[in-house]
């Protein structure tokens, strides 16, 4: 299976139910078969997939839905909030004296991980100790120490010495005053026997708490052979995803966990110490399935927007069925203020399958383009492109001094941004976000302002 296949599987099945024409006990069985293939290819447990499936065929057919809720959003909402209910395997690290030991193949994140984690219980008020007993990589050690520096905890290794587990015996010592002493290990490229050996041991003579798997969430299938190897050899307790901050969602998580009975504990969400975020089911899933962020989107645009115009249009135009070329503009302009556009896109219900070919500066390049062209049209076009024949291309692409193809190109961009708007203004859900974090500002006021 490709990379993040699980979440493209599943994004099509929700795909699928948004474009039947009705939800019968027919689609409502095809779809739990595709909710079986993908989670089992994706190698969730057997047992798992089949409860999960059966809890989505009972609800369907049981519960009616909310009033005002149509069948379709009535279904995505249960699959979606069993999928919640899956990843959803208890509470993160608890705050209390522990050892914590990490485990993970090569550059998956554990020293980093290591050194936020650090960071998290320093600011808690524990005092840390680490430990660096990956005496495999000749620099492991420094990195560690690097970061210890920095979040100003003490770091124990002993350069030079092969002897892990004997590191580790001499490091609790030293730190038996601490509250919190975490155990840094070193990886490979793959699975090997003296790998598994080796935190097998370190785990015997640490007898840590916590045995956390650290997983890049670029990871896809491969998450469950790890996990499971892992598991077999220390028991993992919980898993912590790395580089959330790029486009995979982690998909492969899902395979971890079902292997392992563990949860979820944080999510790395960037290179700097800092970049530590508590694992939130539902955040998870939501971005797994694509349907975006919205609120932590309509944050961004309040944090970053100078001009509240231009945010009051978008978000006024994403809410009513009204969604014209001016809109789209002030979309475009807006979102290219928010700094890495590739983040925010990410966010917009739709648009996450597309983020990887975005080029922020082509599009910059492009809206000025747009902005010419806008300019050669009438009033009564730019409300309402759909009147934009080849005649009137003709004259517009003149008039701007641009080829009647960039003028399409426009036409074409507006017509698939105002069918994923349609979609958001659509789902209740994502509108009632959008209506509480928008709270104070009257809509009524701002439909005035649009040009
Ligand atoms: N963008 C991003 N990069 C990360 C994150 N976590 C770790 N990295 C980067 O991933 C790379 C590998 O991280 P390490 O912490 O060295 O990984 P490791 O598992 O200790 O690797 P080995 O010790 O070689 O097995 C480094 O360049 C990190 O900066 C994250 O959450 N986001
Ligand atoms: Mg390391």
């Amino acid at each position: 299976m490709a990379l993040e296949g699980l979440g493209k599987s599943l994004r099509n099945i929700l795909g699928r139910i948004g474009s039947a024409t009705s939800v019968d006990e027919g689609l409502i069985n095809e779809v739990c078969k595709d909710l079986q293939r993908a989670l089992l290819e994706a190698d969730v447990n057997v047992r798992l997939v089949l409860d999960l499936t059966n809890k989505v065929k009972e609800r369907a057919v049981s519960e009616p839905p909310p009033a005002g809720s149509s069948m379709k959003d009535h279904l995505t909402k249960i699959i979606y909030q069993e999928l919640v209910n899956l990843v959803d395997n208890g509470e993160g690290i608890a705050l209390k004296p522990q050892k914590i030991m990490m485990v993970g193949l090569y550059g998956q994140g554990k020293t980093t991980t290591t050194g936020k984690l650090a960071l998290y219980f320093s600011k808690k008020g524990f005092s840390v100790g680490l430990i660096g007993a990956d005496v495999y990589r000749p620099a492991a050690l420094d990195q560690l120490k690097q970061l210890g520096e920095k979040v100003g905890v003490e770091v124990y290794g002993e350069p030079g010495e092969s002897d892990a587990p004997g590191i580790v015996k001499r490091g609790i010592e030293k730190f038996k005053d601490k509250k919190i002493v975490i155990i840094d290990t070193s990886g490979r490229h793959a699975l090997e026997d003296d790998l598994i050996e080796e935190v097998r041991k370190i785990a015997e003579v640490a007898k840590p708490e916590e045995r956390v798997l650290v997983l890049d969430s670029q990871v896809g299938q491969q998450a469950g052979p790890q996990a499971e190897a892992f598991h077999n050899a220390v028991g993992v307790t919980g898993v912590i995803l790395t580089k959330m901050d790029g486009t995979a969602k982690g998909g492969g998580a899902i395979s971890a966990i079902s292997k392992t009975n563990a949860r979820i504990v944080f999510l790395g969400t960037g290179e700097h110490i800092r970049d530590l975020e508590a694992f939130d089911a539902s955040k998870f899933i939501s971005r797994l399935l694509g349907m975006g962020d919205i609120s932590s989107l309509i944050q961004t645009v309040n944090e970053n927007v100078d001009d509240p115009d231009a945010m009051a249009k978008i978000t006024e135009s994403m809410m009513s069925g009204k969604f014209t070329l001016n809109d789209m503009y002030y979309q475009m302009a807006a979102v290219g203020k928010m700094g890495p556009l590739q983040k925010v896109m990410s966010m917009l219900p739709g648009f996450s399958a597309m983020e990887d070919k975005i080029d922020y500066e082509a599009s910059q390049k492009k809206l000025q383009v747009f902005r010419v062209i806008m300019d050669s049209m009438t009033k009564e076009e730019k409300e309402d492109p759909s009147i934009i024949k080849s005649k009137r291309i003709e004259r517009i692409s003149a008039g701007a001094g641009v080829s009647p193809h960039d003028v399409r190109e426009l036409l074409k961009q507006y017509n698939q941004t105002k069918k994923t708007m349609a979609a958001v203004g659509k789902n209740r859900k994502m509108r009632k976000q959008m209506m509480k974090q928008l709270g104070g500002v009257d809509l009524e006021a701002l439909k005035n302002l649009q040009t």
